[in-house]
C-alpha cells in the first residue's frame, strides 16, 4: 500500500468511529427519517476535508483495443473471431513481457502481441507476465453474441427492444451495440474487474436466463478508479453498490427513462456507498443523521473533486447526476463515460 494509503487508514478509523458513535443505525431506517436528527458529536467531514489521495500508478500499462489498464484483472468485449493488438505502453519498466493465452501470437518479442478471439461466444483469459509483476495480470476477452442474432427485439427470448436506427447525429457512442455478453447462473458471479462482477450490471427486467449485457471497459476502469480513491480517502471499504448498470432499450422505455440514456450502451452506472452500516441503503455520508438526497449531493461533490485530478480527466470525463429517494429506491448518483462533461 502506498504511503497515502497508510495515512488513509487512520482516517478510515476516525470516520468509522465517528459514523458508528455519532449516528445510531436506527436513524438510517426509513421509519426514523422523520425523527429530528441526532446531534453529531463532531462536525461532519466536508468533501474538502478529505484528502485527494488518488490510486497510485502501478505500471506497466497494457494497451489493447483502444483501452488501457493497470488493473490486475480487466475486461475487453469482443466479437467472435475478432482480431486485435495489445502492447506495453512506452515508459513502462523495461524488459521482456509475456502475454499468453489462446489465440495470442507474438508480433514483437516482449512488447507487442496480436490476438484472435475464439469463433464462439464465451470467455478467454490472457495472462501478462513480466518485469515488476509478482502475479500475472489477467486480460479477459468476453466474446459476445453478435447483435445480428437479435430477432424482433429479442435475444434467446430476452427482450432487448429497439436501439435508435442510427446514432441520431450524436456520434458513434450512440450507435447500436456490436454484441451482447450472455449471462447465465454459471457466469453471473465472474469478475469483470477486481471489485465488480458481471451479474451486477444486468438489466433488472426479468428473472429468466439467459440474460444479455452490454458493458464498456472504460466504465469498469472508472468504477475501479473511484472505488480505490474512496478507500484511500477513508470514505468506503468495499466497492460501490451498482443499483443499475446496463439497461436494454426495452427496459429503459418501460422505466420512462431518457431515450438516449447511456445505460443502454453499457457506459453508465447508478451507484451508492453502503458500508457503515451495510444495510442496503446509502450511508449517511454528510453526517446529518438522515438518509436523504443530500447524501447523494455529498457523493457527487466527492466525485466532482476527483474529476479535477489529471488521472481522472484523462479517461473518465462523463455524466454525473444526483437522485433523491422515491418509493422504489434510495438516493444515488449516476456516473457514465460518455467522454464529455454532463451534469444534472
Ligand atoms: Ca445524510
Amino acid at each position: 500500500m502506498s504511503p497515502a494509503g497508510v495515512g488513509a487508514r487512520g482516517r478510515v478509523a476516525w470516520l468509522a468511529t465517528w459514523l458508528f458513535v455519532g449516528v445510531a443505525p436506527a436513524a438510517l431506517s426509513t421509519q426514523a427519517q422523520a425523527v429530528p436528527p441526532p446531534q453529531p458529536i463532531r462536525p461532519a467531514p466536508t468533501v474538502q476535508q478529505l484528502t485527494l489521495a488518488a490510486p497510485a500508478p502501478t505500471p506497466p500499462w497494457l494497451v489493447c483495443g483502444g483501452e488501457r489498464s493497470q488493473l490486475p484483472l480487466w475486461s475487453l468485449f469482443v466479437l467472435p473471431g475478432e482480431r486485435g493488438d495489445c502492447e506495453i505502453q512506452a515508459g513502462s519498466p523495461a524488459g521482456g513481457y509475456r502475454l499468453q493465452g489462446p489465440g495470442v501470437q507474438v508480433q514483437t518479442a516482449g512488447q507487442r502481441w496480436s490476438w484472435q478471439a475464439p469463433a464462439q461466444p464465451g470467455l478467454v483469459q490472457l495472462r501478462l507476465e513480466g518485469p515488476g509483476l509478482k502475479q500475472p495480470r489477467i486480460l479477459q476477452l468476453w466474446v459476445m453474441t453478435p447483435a445480428a442474432a437479435v430477432v424482433d427485439g429479442r435475444l434467446q427470448g430476452f427482450r432487448i427492444g429497439q436501439y435508435p436506427g442510427n446514432d441520431g447525429g450524436r456520434g458513434p457512442l450512440y450507435g447500436p451495440p456490436r454484441g451482447y455478453v450472455e449471462v447465465t447462473p454459471a457466469n453471473a458471479a465472474t469478475r469483470v474487474s477486481p471489485e465488480y462482477r458481471l451479474g451486477q450490471f444486468v438489466s433488472k427486467q426479468s428473472p429468466h436466463y439467459p440474460k444479455y449485457v452490454v458493458l464498456r471497459t472504460r466504465l469498469l476502469e472508472k468504477l475501479e478508479w473511484l472505488t480505490t480513491a474512496a478507500r484511500l480517502q477513508g470514505m468506503a471499504e468495499g466497492p460501490f453498490v451498482v443499483m443499475s448498470g446496463y439497461r436494454t432499450p426495452y427496459y429503459n422505455a418501460r422505466l420512462g427513462n431518457r431515450p438516449l440514456s447511456r445505460h443502454q450502451w453499457g457506459g453508465a452506472a447508478d451507484v451508492y456507498i453502503d458500508d457503515r452500516p451495510r444495510d442496503g441503503h446509502m450511508d449517511d455520508l454528510n453526517g446529518d443523521g438522515r438518509l436523504s438526497r443530500e447524501d447523494a449531493v455529498w457523493l457527487a461533490q466527492w466525485i466532482e473533486r476527483q474529476a479535477a485530478t489529471p488521472a481522472y480527466r484523462e479517461r473518465f470525463i462523463g455524466g454525473l447526476g444526483i437522485y433523491g429517494s422515491t418509493s422504489s429506491h434510495g438516493p444515488f448518483v449516476h456516473i457514465d463515460v460518455r467522454g464529455v462533461r454532463a451534469r444534472w
